[in-house]
C-alpha cells in the first residue's frame, strides 16, 4: 500500500472547537465539534486520567495515525483506567444526538475482556468499569472467542455491576490495521437512551473507509438497563477506556459531535 509521506503533522495544540450550522427542515441547528488529535501537549491537558489500579495504562507516543503522536496502550492486565474528556460536559436533553468516535490500531487480542469502550459518565472522575461511584452508558468492543463484537453496557452510580446487552455480530478486524468506532447517543426520555455503533476501516493516514460492522440503533431503558442518570442528567462527560491486552495497540483522533435540534423522542422512532 502506498502511504503518502507528505501529509503535514499538525503541531499546534491538539484540541479544537468548531461551530457549524446544519440546515434541517428549514431551521438552523448547530453542531459543535470537539476533537483531540494528541499531537501536542499532555494527555492531562484534555483528559482526567482516572486510574482504577496499577497506574495509568495510557501514554503519548508517536504511535498514532501517520506516525503522529497518539495514545500508546500497555499490553497488560495489571493497570486499568478511564480517560474522561474534561474540557466540557454535555446535556443530552438539549441535543438530537451526541456522536463520540475514536480510531484505534488492532493488535493481537489477548486476555482482556474488551479492546475499547466509548461512553458517557456522570462525573469527570468516572470509570467505564464495574465500580461504584459514577453512572455510565457506553458501547464496547467485547472480546468473544478471539474476535470483537459490539456490546452496550450501562450502570447506576450506586452499584458496581453493569447491565450488558447481547453482543452484536462478529466483526472482521485484522491485526495491524486501523479502525474507527463511532457511537451515537440520543435521549429518548428520562429513562431511555438510543445507541448506535458503527465500526469503519481506516487507512494508516486516517481516511475513514468502508463500514466493518453496525450495532443498533437500539433503545435501552429500565428495567434491564439503568440509564436514567445519563439520560436525565444535564451534565454528562465523554469517556473512553481501552485495553492493550484486549486487542488495541494505540488510539488517535477522538472526536465529539454535539448535534442540537429536536430530541430523539420528537423524531421518528428507530427500531428497538
Ligand atoms: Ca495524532
Amino acid at each position: 500500500m502506498n502511504i503518502p509521506k507528505h501529509i503535514p503533522v499538525i503541531s499546534r495544540f491538539a484540541s479544537v472547537t468548531t461551530l457549524s450550522l446544519i440546515l434541517l427542515s428549514g431551521s438552523a441547528w448547530a453542531a459543535g465539534t470537539d476533537a483531540v488529535d494528541f499531537n501536542s501537549g499532555a494527555l492531562e491537558d484534555s483528559f482526567s486520567n482516572n486510574v482504577l489500579f496499577g497506574g495509568s495504562p495510557y501514554s503519548l507516543a508517536p504511535v498514532g495515525l501517520n506516525k503522529t503522536p497518539g495514545v500508546k496502550l500497555d499490553e497488560t492486565l495489571a493497570r486499568e483506567g478511564t480517560l474522561v474528556y474534561k474540557k466540557k460536559s454535555y446535556d443530552l436533553s438539549k441535543l438530537s444526538s451526541l456522536e463520540v468516535s475514536c480510531v484505534f490500531k488492532r493488535r493481537a487480542i489477548g486476555a482482556a475482556s474488551h479492546a475499547l469502550v466509548l461512553g458517557l459518565t456522570s462525573t469527570s472522575k468516572g470509570h467505564l468499569s464495574g465500580v461504584e461511584g459514577a453512572a455510565f452508558a457506553g458501547l464496547r468492543l467485547q472480546v468473544v472467542d478471539g474476535s470483537l463484537r459490539m456490546q452496550f453496557q450501562s450502570k447506576a452510580a450506586d452499584v458496581s455491576s453493569p447491565n450488558f446487552s447481547s453482543p452484536g455480530l462478529e466483526l472482521k478486524t485484522i491485526e495491524g490495521n486501523w479502525y474507527q468506532l463511532k457511537v451515537t447517543f440520543s435521549r429518548v426520555d428520562a429513562t431511555n437512551v438510543r445507541v448506535t455503533g458503527v465500526l469503519s476501516n481506516v487507512t494508516d493516514t486516517g481516511a475513514i473507509g468502508t463500514v466493518a460492522g453496525y450495532f443498533g440503533p437500539n433503545n435501552f431503558s429500565l428495567p434491564g438497563f439503568h440509564v436514567g442518570e445519563i439520560a436525565d442528567s444535564h451534565e454528562v462527560w465523554v469517556a473512553l477506556r481501552a485495553n492493550g491486552a484486549g486487542g488495541a495497540e494505540a488510539l488517535d483522533d477522538l472526536q465529539i459531535v454535539a448535534n442540537s435540534g429536536p430530541a430523539a423522542s420528537e423524531t421518528a422512532a428507530a427500531k428497538p
